[in-house]
């Protein structure tokens, strides 16, 4: 592979925007190379900026479920900006993509529409903490939910990446109501609710972890979340960003049968384009401006350029009754594939997996949590990804990330990829 136009491009981009990437885990850092620059992508297939085409399992970290401008969400975004792309004011296309969202997923009577998961995870705090009167909040260790103060305390995703979980900026007057818990451990939720009684407005989890690999709840922990939140009239966000309408058309409330107080969304809900949401039943969204007292707004929520994308994408989801049989199997037969290869050439690795999420972790012992993800070979993995990008398989560039299934991957491309895992295992 030839990355020469790219690598001008990435010099020309970090004279004038830091590190060169408008997000920092886009910059390679924790494999080292220059990023790829993108020209286009169709389907499964990105184009880089030499040329060469690309197996995308990353799919802009998401969004992409169905392939790349997929041809109904092109459309859709072409006829609404010809109608003027953004208003300041209310359109029938809010509703409607509200509807739709409200009828795919369990429990939320009423949805907001903000413009990146961020946003939805950081107004659903401050909606938690003005419903319950209440300051401090439980996230967990390795979890990501945007980069709002309250969250960069031992965040993933890109935080962990740089080894610097707690990011100079966030004061110790925030950081302080930020108690931080272990992922997959409810007896140390239990002593944390012990240790604050009647003080927690709210936990916020990733129902199914995504920003340390992919770590899936243990049985029974969801449900121990549920009752220690309803034992002390404590909120408990799902933060679905990630796992929202691609799970399952309910996301993990549907696919695990736990029930949050508020859901937050992102990625696959905006169709590629900038949207997040925050979801609940009435008795708490009633307490948002401008019907209640806790204040959130934006100046391009619910854009109509945004919701278009979306209500196709929401639409095409929800109409295709096979879709997540089809991505859960997909990702299943790479799964195995990539196992097989691995284990042919000796290689220590775990693999994480549930429907289309899933993550290659080269540590000896199970990954359930952000020290044992932490735990992982990130030698091998910088040499696995870009052994795998020489064989034109574009993977998430942090061993803190999960591979994004698309449903446009063929299974010959799955097997080009696992045909490339064999070849680069054997240099490993
Ligand atoms: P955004 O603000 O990036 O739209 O969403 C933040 C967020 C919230 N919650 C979860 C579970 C998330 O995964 C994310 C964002 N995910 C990362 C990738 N793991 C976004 C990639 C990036 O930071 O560029």
């Amino acid at each position: 592979m030839i990355y020469k136009r790219s690598s001008a491009l990435f010099v020309e981009a970090q004279k004038v925007i830091p590190g060169g990437v408008n997000s920092p885990v886009r910059a390679f850092k924790a494999v080292g190379g220059d990023p790829i620059f993108v020209r286009k992508a169709k389907g499964a297939y990105l184009y880089d900026e030499d040329g060469q085409q690309l197996i995308d399992y990353i799919n802009s970290w998401g969004p992409m479920i169905l392939g790349h401008a997929h041809p109904s969400v092109v459309s859709a975004i072409v006829d609404k900006a010809q109608k003027g792309t953004s208003f300041g004011m209310p359109t029938e296309i809010e509703t409607d993509i509200a509807k739709l969202a409200i009828s795919m997923v369990p429990g939320i009577d009423k949805i907001r529409f903000v413009n990146s998961g961020t946003e939805a995870c950081m107004s659903a705090v401050r909606l938690a903490r003005g419903y319950t009167k209440r300051d401090k909040i439980i996230k967990f260790a390795g979890c990501y939910h945007g980069h709002s103060d309250s969250f960069l305390i031992q965040a993933g995703s890109g935080a962990v990446t740089f080894g610097a979980p707690n990011s100079p900026g966030v004061t110790e007057g925030t950081a302080k109501d930020t108690l931080l818990a272990t992922y997959n451990d409810l007896e140390n939720v239990k002593d944390i609710f012990e240790a604050n009684p009647n003080e927690i407005a709210a936990v916020i989890i990733e129902p199914v972890a995504g920003n340390m690999g992919c770590i899936p709840p243990i049985a029974g922990f969801l449900e121990g979340l549920r009752k220690l939140c309803d034992d002390s009239d404590t909120l408990l966000i799902f933060d679905e960003v990630m796992t929202g309408f691609r799970l399952a058309k309910g996301g993990a409330q549907e696919l695990k049968g736990v029930q949050a107080d508020i859901v937050t969304f992102g990625k696959v809900i905006g169709g590629g384009l900038p949207v997040g949401a925050f979801a609940a039943r009435d008795a708490i969204m009633n307490h948002l401006a401008p019907i209640g007292p806790v204040y959130q707004a934006g100046t391009l929520s619910g854009n109509p350029l945004a919701m278009a994308a979306g209500l196709t994408m929401l639409t095409e989801i929800n109409n295709d009754a096979q879709l997540f049989k089809r991505l859960e199997e997909k990702t299943a037969y790479l799964h195995e594939g990539i196992q097989n290869a691995l284990d042919k050439h000796s290689i220590v690795h775990t693999i994480n997996r549930l429907g289309s999420m899933i993550s290659v972790h080269f540590a000896k012992e199970a990954v359930v949590d952000f020290k044992t993800a932490a735990k992982g070979d990130n030698d091998t993995f910088k040499k696995f990804f870009h052994g795998l990008l020489e064989e034109g398989i574009y993977i998430a560039p942090s061993a803190y990330e999960t591979w994004f299934i698309t449903d446009a991957l063929t299974y010959d491309d799955l097997d080009k990829t696992i045909i490339a895992v064999d070849k680069v295992a054997k240099q490993l």
